[in-house]
């Protein structure tokens, strides 16, 4: 792959964490592909002693015998996908880094949304470096610590990397938006086993 053109945002890089955006990073869009292979899943969710249906569809891919546990529930990862398979070894060239699993997710409109979370699990462990791809609509991602809270678009093909101490400084989240069409986005970790 020819990465001397590609465009670089760096917009976070102090100690505090590091995001560094490349948006233009696929020459193609998979959107199409990883919709009509993945075999996409709704999940409930509980919240504050409520339990709902995830507002997008989701899922989870790895190694053999990887597990993830957030939002307390455990997902157990399937094996990969094609498309995702191929998207993990462009990346992994680029990043000369490794990933071991893939959390999918499919936002099927602007009502799909992702609420505030950090990806902090302990199996991550600390300073993840989680690699997200997006496919698709253009959507707000906002960040914020207790402070400040910032935004800018995911836009298609494009690469997000979230790595240093972003995960425990900061909570991430996709809005919803009014209208919007089908996204995917993809984001690769490296899951180690707890003992
Ligand atoms: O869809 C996105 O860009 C956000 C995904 C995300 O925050 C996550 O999977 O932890």
């Amino acid at each position: 792959m020819q990465t001397s053109f590609l465009k670089k945002e760096i917009l976070l890089n102090d100690k505090s964490g590091i995001l560094t955006y490349f948006p233009n990073f696929f020459s193609c869009s998979y959107l199409e592909d990883l919709k009509n292979s993945i075999p996409w899943e709704e999940k409930l969710i509980t919240l504050f002693g409520k339990t709902h249906l995830q507002p997008r569809l989701i899922y989870f891919m790895g190694d053999p015998d990887i597990s993830y546990s957030y939002s307390r529930d455990t997902y157990l990862a399937s094996s990969w996908n094609k498309y995702v398979l191929e998207i993990k070894d462009i990346i992994q060239e680029f990043l000369n880094f490794s990933f071991n699993s893939c959390l999918c997710n499919y936002y099927r409109n602007g009502q799909d949304s992702m609420g505030w979370h950090a990806d902090n699990e302990k199996e991550l462990g600390s300073n993840p470096t989680i690699a997200s791809i997006s496919f698709g609509a253009k959507r707000t991602f906002s960040y914020k610590n207790n402070l400040e809270r910032f935004s800018f678009d995911l836009e298609d093909s494009s690469l997000l990397i979230m790595s240093g101490a972003f995960q425990h400084n900061y909570k991430h989240s996709l809005p919803k938006r009014k209208h919007a069409e089908a996204r995917i986005n993809l984001t690769f970790r490296n899951i180690k086993a707890l003992n």
